[in-house]
């Protein structure tokens, strides 16, 4: 057993223990109520699931482990030279429960690199979709193909105890991780570089890798995809990709299995998707209005139109959420340290002037300040990665080490199978209309 994995495994008795002991003072205590209109709308507020690795305050942000964005650029080791959280040590904190050293940090690069070989025939199977494919797509089919590797899969056909899952879901997990920079950089090469790929070097880090395998090499794009992937990577365990993941491991499928559900909710216009639709309704609205510097109130009155038409404005509103989300300001405060100047950065903070007002104008928006997809697209431009609908994909890859950190915890915990109830109106109106 490698390093990681022992450390990993000498912390599971106790937290077995705590949560069984915890389950069995306090199992029969009330959390709180369900109201029919939380059952039609979206079960918005109902505490239902246990995410450990991280919690979303609705007016504070998201804290990983207990540590905010703006602690953890403080607390996470950095890349020699660098000034940006490694995803490595994020990965750490969020499955070790506490922060990392610069070792522990190296010894993680060094096992994703040591895992990260992708099999040929993942690529076959991509290579089978039409460059036309949308991203997102050849991402899920590249994940879904992986799955031949899966050691959990096979320990489960040969037959293994229910102690053992957590092994073969964490060496699942370690592998998925490694490959996916591998995967998502393949896909990108093939549909906008002439299926032109790039080697992976192995003296850089899991992100800093990545941005190489793209074909971007300067420090600070490598910074950039530090930030980025430490950042997109959880957001408790209810929003639509994590809660999937959870879901679909409850029948214990496998990592690949699970992980490739959660990127088809993440593939949806309201979730995941928003970071592509931010750059469509931006680049949409200063074609139309022919000019790369529009004014508060041309803005203004294209969002009017865009709500009018029945449509949302992208990057803007949370379903928890209720301020400026922190991962909106730590792309806001790369921005305005390295491209301060930057033309689509000044229109995309002249949207933040402008949208709040109108949404909150609207009076049923519940929050009209904008999430963090308002502003990766703006980051990502500048650097020439320009290819928005490649962007979900990005956020795929970072959100793997949440949603995966919280699977290897859930096989360790034994939670069981999900399965709530449901009723249909008839039953309801049947019951509550004639009290
Ligand atoms: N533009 C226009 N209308 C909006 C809006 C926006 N940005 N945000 C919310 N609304 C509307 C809703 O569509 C809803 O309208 P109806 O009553 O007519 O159906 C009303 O305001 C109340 O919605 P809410 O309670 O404030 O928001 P929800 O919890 O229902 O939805 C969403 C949250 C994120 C889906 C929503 O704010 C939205 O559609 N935003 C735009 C898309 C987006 O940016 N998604 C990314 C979210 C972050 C994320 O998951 N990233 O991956």
């Amino acid at each position: 057993m490698d390093r990681l994995k022992e450390h990993f495994a000498s912390k599971i008795p106790s937290a077995v223990a705590e949560v069984k002991q915890f389950i069995a003072e306090h199992g029969h205590e009330v959390v709180g109520e369900i109201t029919i209109a939380q059952l039609y709308q979206g079960m918005r507020g109902m505490l239902a699931l246990i995410c450990e690795t991280s919690k979303l305050d609705p007016e504070e942000g998201i804290r990983f482990r207990g540590y905010s964005i703006p602690e953890l650029q403080q607390k996470l080791p950095v890349f020699p030279g660098g000034a940006e959280p490694m995803p490595e040590g994020l990965f750490y904190l969020m499955l070790m429960n506490e922060l990392p050293t610069e070792d522990d940090t190296r010894r993680m690069s060094n096992q994703w690199a040591r895992r990260a070989i992708v099999p040929m025939h993942v690529f076959r199977t991509i290579d089978a979709l039409p460059t036309t494919a949308h991203p997102m797509t050849q991402f899920v089919v590249g994940i879904t193909a992986s799955r031949t590797e899966s050691e959990f899969a096979k320990a489960y056909a040969s037959g293994i105890s229910k102690n053992e899952y957590w092994s073969y879901t964490y060496e699942d997990s370690m592998n998925l991780i490694a490959r996916l920079p591998r995967i998502a950089a393949y896909i990108y090469r093939r549909t906008y570089c002439d299926g032109l790929h790039i080697e992976p070097d192995p003296k850089l880090d899991w992100a800093g890798n990545f941005a190489h395998m793209l074909g971007f090499d300067s420090e600070e794009f490598r910074e950039l995809m530090r930030l980025y992937m430490t950042i997109h990577a959880d957001h408790e365990g209810g929003n639509v990709s994590a809660h999937t993941v959870k879901l679909v491991g409850s029948a214990l499928s496998d990592s690949y299995q699970s992980f490739a559900a959660g990127m088809n909710g993440l593939a949806g216009p309201l979730h995941g998707l928003a970071n592509q639709e931010v750059m469509v309704w931006t680049l949409s609205m200063l074609e139309e209005l022919g000019t790369q510097t529009p004014s508060k109130q041309q803005i203004s009155a294209y969002c009017q139109r865009t709500l009018a038409e029945g449509k949302v404005i992208p990057g803007f509103g949370h379903a928890v959420l209720r301020k400026t989300d922190p991962r909106y300001m730590a792309q806001r405060e790369f921005a305005l340290k390295h491209m301060p100047e930057d033309p689509l950065f000044l229109v995309i903070s002249t949207i933040y002037e402008v949208v709040p007002e109108i949404l909150l104008a609207t009076g049923k928006v519940k929050n009209p300040w904008p999430n963090v997809d308002a502003h990766s697209g703006q980051l990502l431009m500048y650097y020439g990665l320009k290819e928005y609908d490649f962007y979900t994909v990005l956020f795929g890859v970072s959100r793997s080490l949440g949603v995966l950190a919280n699977l290897i915890w859930d096989r360790t915990l034994a939670f069981p199978l999900e399965r709530p109830g449901s009723s249909t109106t008839a039953l309801l109106k049947k019951k509550y209309e004639k009290e």
